[in-house]
């Protein structure tokens, strides 16, 4: 017997996942990853028994429900769910995922669309910060189309401007997290940075790579792997993230001079396969290390004019992240006021995911 459960498929930036109504889903965890891992198709590495697409890009889901905060309107839980592994992870965020809550919200009558714009305050379960999203709702509906182009996308679509407040620390505890703007593990510099994704920030030079290098290619270098995974798994706890062998964070960004006219050029592995483009506060993480001075970010950036308020283009595989930055620096402490960006999304289908029922009994 299967069961059929209530969800819509949705590109959230240049990310891709099922989008449930917290109602629709078992309240258990255990249960409901187990019930997750049944519709994306996990653990299998083409997920050719599930939806899910095969890539942690494309194997996300967000889970949306009413909020009881009073700065927020809806709760948003991401769970990455492991492609090859019967492994649903909460120990990270989704900007990207993000980008598609709002006008779900709106759609699924959680949020009222208000004027032609609709500001949706988003909880971020996994981060506990919020963060504000502005749909556009002319005639009182959410508009997907436009003519926003965003790299890693192809086509345009409509704008949806996000607004981070609150989200320096929101997994490590700190901005910088071992209380450095810089270390040393196995003999290599790094800047460890939580503006809303735990990020190692390393130089490609000291991995003998020019920092261009495409996706595959570094997926395909068994010596860069394994030493890129030791840093990160030896500053799993230095992060206040405990051992990081089973979690998707820190992520580990590759970081070289710009080459296209950006502020720095990045290769990132999240964490063992590597973006096709870069994370939404994963690039908000490295844009505020660029502002920072001595981090293993700020000696490699090339910045122009004044850094505490100013568009930052982080340059990565298929093109460019703009990150809008308000930032107090006061030698070399850096408080972050706000961060702001521009991702779209798109309604792909909305109907029903099919499981086995056995995935949602208790036994
Ligand atoms: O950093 C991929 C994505 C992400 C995360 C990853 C993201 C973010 O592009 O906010 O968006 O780093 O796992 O979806």
């Amino acid at each position: 017997m299967l069961r059929a459960i209530p969800c819509t498929l949705m590109r959230g930036g240049t990310s891709k996942g099922l989008y449930f109504n917290v109602r629709d889903l078992p309240s258990d965890p255990k249960i409901r990853d187990r019930v997750l891992l049944a519709a994306m198709g996990s653990p299998d590495v083409r997920q050719i028994d599930g939806v899910g697409g095969a890539h942690p890009l494309t194997s996300k889901v967000a889970i949306i429900g009413p909020s009881n905060r009073d700065d927020a309107d809806v709760d948003y839980l991401f769970l990455q769910v492991v492609v090859d592994k019967a492994e649903v992870s909460d120990t990270q965020n989704c900007g990207n995922i993000l980008a598609g809550v709002g006008p779900w919200a709106i759609e699924n009558g959680l949020v009222h669309a208000t004027a032609a714009m609709t500001p949706v305050r988003i909880h971020m379960v996994n981060t506990g910060s919020v963060a504000v999203a502005h749909v556009p709702t002319p005639g009182g509906s959410v508009e997907y189309e436009g003519d926003a182009r965003i790299d890693g996308v192809p086509g345009t679509a409509a704008a949806i401007s996000i607004e981070f407040l609150d989200v320096a620390g929101s997994s490590c505890g700190a901005l910088f997290p071992t209380g450095s703007v810089i270390d040393q593990v196995d003999g290599i510099d790094v800047t460890c940075i939580d503006n809303g994704m735990p990020v190692v920030i390393l130089r490609a030079a000291d991995f003998g790579k020019h920092g261009d290098e495409s996706p595959e290619a570094l997926e395909a270098d068994n010596e860069l792997k394994r030493r890129v995974e030791s840093i990160r798994l030896q500053l799993g706890p230095r992060m206040n993230l405990g051992d990081v062998t089973k979690k998707t964070v820190p992520k580990m960004s590759l970081v070289s001079r710009a080459k296209h006219g950006g502020v720095l050029d990045t290769r990132t592995f999240i964490p063992h396969r590597v973006h096709e483009a870069i994370g939404v506060l994963g690039a908000v993480s490295v844009a505020t290390a660029c502002v920072t001075p001595g981090s293993v970010a700020a000696q490699v950036a090339q910045l122009s004019g004044d850094s505490s308020n100013r568009q930052l283009d982080i340059e990565h595989p298929t093109g460019f992240f703009t990150v809008a930055m308000d930032v107090a620096i006061a030698g070399n402490h850096v408080e972050v006021k706000r961060s702001a960006l521009l991702r779209t999304a798109r309604k792909l289908m909305s109907g029903d995911v099919f499981v086995p029922a056995a995935a949602w009994s208790d036994a």
